[in-house]
């Protein structure tokens, strides 16, 4: 291992090596502590020929590459796995443990090109800086997330990552422009000239998008920005549940254009969030759940919304904000779960997909679900202390795209009896079991409830085509094999 840090060292310089194993244990351990795995290092290149030296020091002592961006990610990809996987033979996994390449230093960000409303940023760039850059030229990142301020334009690259503008501008997917980004071998391929009507063959910015570190590593990318639309309004509605959210959605939809967001969070959620912030209860004590939408002022002010909004049956139960404060007020109750989830321990997250048509039914099997799943399982009766304590389901999400964050508190984090089941039971009701999180190293085992053995057996081969030693994220996205 002194070797392979040695050669690290002259690749980035020895002072973007990190060795010291409490600070590499700070790199090899995930945003939601569940996750936690053990690295040769840290090391951080400045630049996409850094980052092939990097690549090719580390193929030549055989050990793997795990890429991390802001360490944000929620489902185990940004960090090596507990111990080195299983070494064959020949294999470039035969060495030390895994090294982390962080982005943290790609950080160079160019001038908006206001013409042709691209800009070009590194991997490493934070998305907040990237929304403020833009907005700065009069234009907006369609991208939009609670983890901002840390999550990297090449992380949510990688994990296709959605957020709450994916309903307005279609996810990460549906902004990149272009990439590159450096493949196994050390070479570099991919453009950022941004020519969106250019079609020379296989495109490497989508085929990268939501491969989650496991084929190449993204050094920087060209990105599509829109017209900037501030927000005019911000309606918080208590509803039943999720059916009624599902249902007024509909109404609101087809009677007002300009649609930025539309989140769900029931009423555990908006609970916990309350207790754990110090948050004031919002209008709707009582409430099964609480619908959160966001107009666009290009199509007028909040009150043109509510007119527009006069023939649907908005429950009485309805805060409406339009100034800069209250709306950032409203918003509070979402964007600030996460976060007061994890200040009540460590959850089970699982991020799902369900046909719009399914959400009622998937959320009223639930709790079943999981209770059945916590009854079967026998590490499933507290979370270590050793005393039964009842789960604390909590659905919230982006409604608007279909896409459910299903955290349940209680349960073991070691045990994934719940994850299991939940999984299975959006498989059933039509639904994806990864979602805008993608696969990481958490449901690696679940591909072929959603994906064909067709499917599965083409990503195999893509990868194996590009990265044949397993050097990239191994055991990440597809199992190690
Ligand atoms: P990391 O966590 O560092 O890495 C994620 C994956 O990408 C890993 O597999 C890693 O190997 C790979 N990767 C990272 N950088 C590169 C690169 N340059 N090249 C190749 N592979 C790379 N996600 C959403 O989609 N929508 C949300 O609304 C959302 N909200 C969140 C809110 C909070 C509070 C938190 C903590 C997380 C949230 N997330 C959300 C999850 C997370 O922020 C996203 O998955 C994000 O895309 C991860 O970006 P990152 O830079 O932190 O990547
Ligand atoms: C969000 O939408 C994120 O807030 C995080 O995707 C979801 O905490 C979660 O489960
Ligand atoms: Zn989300």
């Amino acid at each position: 291992m002194r070797k392979l840090i040695a050669d690290l060292r002259a690749v980035t310089g020895p002072r973007h090596v990190l060795a010291e194993p409490d600070v590499v244990a700070g790199y090899a351990t995930d945003w939601t502590r569940r996750y936690s795995g053990v690295a040769s290092c840290v090391v951080s290149p400045a630049s996409a020929g850094e980052v092939a030296d990097v690549i090719r020091a580390c193929a030549a002592h055989g050990t793997a590459v795990v890429p991390q961006g802001g360490n944000t990610g929620l489902v185990g990809g940004s960090v090596p796995p507990p111990a080195s996987p299983a070494s064959s033979p020949g294999s470039a996994r035969a060495g030390p443990a895994p090294v982390i390449l962080s982005t943290r230093r790609l950080t160079r960000l160019d001038p908006v090109d206001v013409g042709s409303g691209q800009v070009t940023a590194g991997a490493g760039v934070a998305i907040a800086r990237l929304r403020v850059h833009a907005a700065a030229a009069g234009l907006r990142y369609g991208v939009d997330l609670a983890s901002r301020d840390s999550a990297t334009v090449g992380g949510t690259i990688a994990t296709n990552a959605g957020g709450i503008a994916a309903v307005r501008y279609g996810p990460t997917r549906s902004q990149v422009a272009g990439v590159t980004a450096v493949l196994s071998d050390g070479s570099v391929v991919g453009d950022l000239s941004g020519l969106t009507a250019g079609s020379v063959g296989y495109d490497f910015a989508q085929l990268l998008t939501g491969s989650e570190g496991t084929l190449a590593v993204i050094t920087s990318a060209r990105l599509l920005l829109r017209a900037a639309e501030p927000a005019a309004a911000v309606l918080l509605a208590g509803v039943a549940g999720i059916d009624q959210a599902a249902d007024l959605l509909s109404g609101i939809r087809a009677a007002a254009a300009g649609l930025l967001a539309a989140e769900y969070v029931d009423a555990a959620g908006l609970a916990l969030v309350c207790d754990m912030t110090g948050l004031p209860s919002p209008p709707g004590r009582g409430s099964g759940g609480f619908l959160l939408v966001e107009f666009a002022s290009g199509q007028g002010n909040a009150d043109y919304f509510l007119q527009r909004l006069a023939g649907v049956p908005l429950p009485t139960d309805t805060a409406v904000a339009q100034d800069a404060t209250g709306m950032a007020g409203l918003w509070a109750y979402r964007e600030r779960l996460t976060e007061a989830i994890a200040t009540a321990g460590i959850p089970h997250k699982i991020d799902v997909a369900v046909p719009a048509g399914e959400l009622g039914a998937f959320r009223g099997e639930l709790d079943d679900v999981v209770r059945e799943a916590v009854g079967a399982s026998a590490g499933g009766a507290g979370s270590g202390a050793g005393r039964a304590s009842p789960p604390l389901v909590i659905v919230f999400g982006h409604i608007g795209v279909g896409n459910l964050h299903v955290n349940v508190l209680g349960p073991d984090p070691a045990d994934t009896s719940v994850d299991v089941a939940v999984a299975r039971l959006a498989a059933a009701h039509g639904g994806s079991v990864a979602a805008e999180h993608g696969v990481g190293r958490a449901k690696t085992g679940w591909l072929g409830w959603t994906r064909s053995a067709a499917e599965i057996a083409a990503m195999r081969a893509i990868k194996t085509a590009l990265d044949p030693a397993g050097l990239l994220n191994p055991g990440v996205l597809l199992p190690s094999g």
